[in-house]
């Protein structure tokens, strides 16, 4: 007999700005189905294919099903099963130990293996803030783009999903929906059905690229002078809304000087594209009235990230685009979210708050921190790390040190998850985590406008427990009492939103939990009449905040550390730029052990254009090692011209312990920062490549 099914609303937790409604169907305590809900309307029904199939993610055999201690090598895999009291006891013992000596040799280390407020840094943030051990700087993403925005518009604000539909041209610039905007793209495809014209602005013709109607393909990095070679067109040719610049910007004069400074052939020459082709773009952007900017962090993970960033953001408020409600850009929309950061993750449970507070460790520089033996500039040597919601071993650039770093006999690590990734290999205790569809969560996006709530649809898998409940019992065991490390998950989940913000009016927590969603309350165009967050309120051309802080006020081109023009010698022993965007089939490495999508990925490979395969005599499906002064990876090569000449692209990230030679493209990314926002430049890198006789 068939088993009643049951159904649930859920959210998707994964890092992509789409943030999917779900439903999700159980027969028998199993999830048998997830579809996207026809009533969400960022949704529309439709679900990714990655997340299509999260049953056999939730279900699968190797799901961690109970506390394991480590009993091999660290790295080898060896482990066996524990009780969680006997567990947690191991843990609460060592880290107090440490923490009585020196709180700051404790360091926590999480990303967005999911985005849910809850399971995020809540309860996990209050127990290291409680400890006083260090803080993570988390920028492994988006922080040089982050800070783009802010400095620029005051905020990570912009246009709303919906109205892409309407923009009569669409710059889509260093992103890849197709592969990680799934709902994006279907707006920008709506408008290319009302006549809309898509340029796509990539070094790489991307599965979204070859759907475009145009494919603009600069060199890496190099975006910051494409957009002030625009802004200078824009400006010579008067395509420019004086009066927006009048009433709503800042530093026009100066911005115009700077961008004197970047005719189109000096800009061609450095992003090596043709002349005549980012002049006509940029006559083509100042004359649609309804042009709109795609953006997206591909293009902000190399050194001059932050800058590129605030320099693609000027357009739209020098050519008056913000207008119209299809007209702006849109990189994050997650400022409009009133979220309030301390009651998530009172930050007042720092012991010296708020004048003495823990040191901070930026997450891109994990492998040199972790083998920093400590001294007064760095503070204290790590010796324990708590990971959850991530794989640094496997996303970290500059992986050899990093796994370097976690097979330190002497440093105790704890890894939450829900499988046994490269990580968990280096872990003295792994704890069995919950995944979405067995814990409720609260969720904002950075695609569209709704907040969203999560309900569990079954019971924990095995032992698994929720991260909020596991560091609830370290805490517990630690004998530490305060209550704000004791609240529940709903309590924590309600708390995370300001009620009071005129965003939320007529909408409530009993609703919100009813209705699995609420658009929050905005104008359809959101700086029409100028109102950015800056501290002038005006879109600061020449940034106040910069100035202060004595940096270039205004946005320019700084080269990436790893090119011809950044490193002239570098380049001449490793001429190629290396960039590793992600693989459809995975998110970031997760996905990766879900067979029915590894095998379509089927195996890391190395896409090259047949110029410079040629020139090291490598043919289409030979195996090729990629490699620089960090490290080395293999690769399947793939000759095409999708990639241009000089760039050799590895869709990312495979598991090291699923590649064939246990390394992916992490081993050749370095560990250096972006400009601003002290972000990642994973695709700031510079590679030689040579065939393999296998
Ligand atoms: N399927 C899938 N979806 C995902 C993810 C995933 O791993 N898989 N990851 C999620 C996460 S965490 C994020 S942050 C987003 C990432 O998604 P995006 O923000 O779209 O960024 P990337 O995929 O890194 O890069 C997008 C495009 O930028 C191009 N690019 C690389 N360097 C440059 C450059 O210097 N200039 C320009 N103009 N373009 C450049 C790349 O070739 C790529 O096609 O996607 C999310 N969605
Ligand atoms: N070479 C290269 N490297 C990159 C990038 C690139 O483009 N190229 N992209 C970078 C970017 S943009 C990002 S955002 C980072 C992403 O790096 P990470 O944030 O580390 O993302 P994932 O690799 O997806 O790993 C997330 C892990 O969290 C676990 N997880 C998910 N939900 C939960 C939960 O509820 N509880 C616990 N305890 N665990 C959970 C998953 O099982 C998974 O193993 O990688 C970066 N690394
Ligand atoms: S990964 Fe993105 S597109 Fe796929 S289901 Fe989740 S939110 Fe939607
Ligand atoms: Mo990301």
């Amino acid at each position: 007999m068939n088993a009643p099914l049951e159904f649930t609303r859920a959210v998707c937790p994964h890092d992509c700005p789409d943030t999917c409604a779900m439903r999700v169907t159980v027969a028998d305590g199993k999830v048998i189905k997830v579809a996207g809900d026809p009533d969400h309307p960022p949704t529309q029904g439709v679900l990714c294919t990655k997340v299509t199939r999260y049953p056999e993610r939730v279900h699968h055999a190797q799901r961690l099903t109970t506390p394991l201690k480590r009993v091999g090598r660290k790295g080898e895999g060896r482990f066996e099963p524990i009780g969680w009291d006997e567990a947690l006891s191991l843990a609460a013992g060592r880290l107090s130990e440490i923490v009585r000596r020196e709180p700051q040799a404790v360091l926590p280390y999480s990303y967005a293996g999911t985005m849910g407020l809850v399971q995020g840094e809540s309860i996990a943030q209050r127990f290291f803030h409680k400890l006083g051990a260090s803080r993570l700087d988390r920028t492994i993403c988006s922080a040089a783009g982050m800070a783009g925005l802010k400095y620029t518009y005051g905020a990570a604000l912009g246009m709303h999903l919906e109205f892409f539909e309407e923009s009569e041209l669409i710059l889509i610039w260093g992103a890849n929906p197709i592969a990680s905007s799934l709902h994006f793209w279907t707006r920008a495809q709506e408008a290319k059905r009302r006549g809309a014209r898509l340029v796509a602005i990539d070094p790489y013709r991307s599965l979204t690229a070859e759907k475009c109607h145009q494919h603009i393909a600069l060199r890496p990095g190099t975006d910051g002078a494409f957009a002030l070679g625009m802004m200078h067109v824009l400006i010579a040719e008067n395509l420019i809304d004086h009066a927006y610049i009048e009433a709503h910007t800042l530093g026009f004069e100066a911005l115009k000087a700077r961008a004197a400074a970047y005719p189109p052939a000096r800009v061609a020459q450095i992003c090596g594209v043709d002349e005549q082709e980012l002049v006509e773009l940029a006559r083509l952007y100042g004359k649609t009235r309804k042009s709109a900017i795609r953006l997206n962090y591909g293009m902000q993970r190399v050194r001059g990230g932050g800058n590129a960033t605030r320099a693609i953001a000027c357009l739209p408020s020098l050519t008056g685009a913000w207008r119209d409600r299809s007209g702006g850009l849109l990189l994050s929309t997650s400022g409009w979210v009133p979220f309030d950061t301390a009651a998530l993750q009172r930050p007042d449970l720092i012991p010296g708050w708020p004048t003495e507070l823990p040191r901070v460790v930026n997450m891109n520089a994990i492998g040199d921190a972790l083998l920093h033996e400590g001294d007064a500039s760095f503070g204290p040597k790590v010796e324990a790390l708590i990971v959850y919601n991530s794989n640094p071993v496997a996303v970290a650039p500059d992986s050899a040190r990093v796994a370097a770093g976690f097979a330190r006999e002497d440093l105790f690590t704890i890894v939450l998850e829900h499988f046994q990734t490269d990580t968990a290999d280096y872990a003295d205790l792994v704890l069995p985590a919950t995944t979405q569809l067995e814990h409720f969560d609260v969720h904002r996006a950075y695609g569209h406008t709704y907040v969203m709530v999560n309900r569990p649809a079954i019971a924990p898998v095995g032992q698994a427990r929720p991260n909020t409940e596991i560091f609830r019992g370290l805490a517990r065991h630690m004998g530490l009492n305060d209550p704000a490390l004791f609240e529940s998950d709903e309590t924590v989940g309600r708390n995370a939103l300001r009620w009071d913000d005129p965003t939320l009016e007529g909408v409530d927590w009993a609703q919100l939990n009813d209705a699995g969603w609420a658009k929050l309350k905005l104008p359809d165009a959101p700086f029409a009449e100028g109102g950015f967050r800056t501290p002038s309120g005006k879109c600061e051309f020449e940034s106040v905040l910069l100035a202060r802080e004595g940096k270039d006020p205004l946005p320019d081109y700084l080269p990436p550390y790893e090119s011809h023009d950044g490193s002239p010698e570098l380049a001449a022993r490793y001429p190629l730029a290396m960039i590793s965007p992600p693989a459809r089939h995975f998110l970031n490495s997760t996905f990766v052990n879900v067979d029915s999508l590894r095998d379509v990925e089927h195996e890391p490979h190395l896409d090259i254009h047949p110029h410079d395969a040629e020139a090291r005599g490598i043919q289409e499906g030979d195996n090729v090692r990629i490699r620089n002064d960090r490290g080395a990876f293999v690769a399947r090569a793939r000759v095409t011209d999708r990639t241009r000449e000089g760039v050799v692209v590895g869709l990312s990230i495979w598991w090291k312990k699923l590649a064939p030679d246990g390394c992916n493209a992490n081993a050749v990314t370095s560990q250096a920062l972006t400009d601003l926002g002290a972000s990642a430049t994973f695709y700031d890198c510079l590679v030689e490549i040579d065939r393999l006789d296998v």
